[in-house]
């Protein structure tokens, strides 16, 4: 079963918008196999944002990661990173659709929710901010009101 990395980042936490963006996954039937707080150093920062090391906004962009902590979670479903990065709307908020949680919560690059954007991208973001137990297996019920046969997981 595919799994996705989603971080909430300092806004959500700052204006309060941790259940609007928990529950807009929850809604999708989406299952969440981990979530944990934590505070991001530079490390960290820069193994995950290593594409854009060398922009001129990078500077910003860590001072805004640290500024306060961030929620992360693992989601699991068929097709979760395409479904993820739909929910979460193009990066800058005003330009994102109408509907997404960029289009409706954000309007600059401080975007509210970062989102692994390729299966193989989510397996190594994963792997740096989830030790293995502290990901959960589980028979989440309702799933077969989600899901086709087919996809049952
Ligand atoms: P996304 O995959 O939508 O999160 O977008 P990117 O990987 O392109 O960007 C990562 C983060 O860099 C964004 F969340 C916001 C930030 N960013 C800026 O601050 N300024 C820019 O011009 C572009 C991105």
């Amino acid at each position: 079963m595919e799994r996705t990395l989603i971080i909430m980042k300092p806004d959500t936490l700052q204006r309060s918008l941790v259940g609007e963006i928990v529950g807009r996954f929850e809604k999708k039937g989406l299952k969440i196999a981990g979530m944990k707080m934590m505070e991001l150093d530079d490390l960290k920062l820069e193994e995950h944002y290593a594409h854009h090391k060398d922009k001129p906004f990078f500077g910003n962009l860590k001072k805004f990661m640290k500024s306060a902590p961030v929620l992360l979670m693992v989601l699991e479903g068929a097709e979760v990173v395409q479904a993820v990065r739909i929910i979460c709307g193009s990066t800058k908020g005003v330009e994102a659709d109408a509907g997404t949680i960029r289009g409706d919560l954000a309007m600059t690059n401080w975007n509210l929710v970062h989102a692994s954007d390729s299966l193989e991208t989510a397996e190594s973001e994963i792997k740096r901010f989830f030790n293995n137990d502290e990901l959960f297996s589980y028979a989440k019920l309702g799933t077969d009101m989600v899901y086709e046969s087919e996809f049952k997981g």
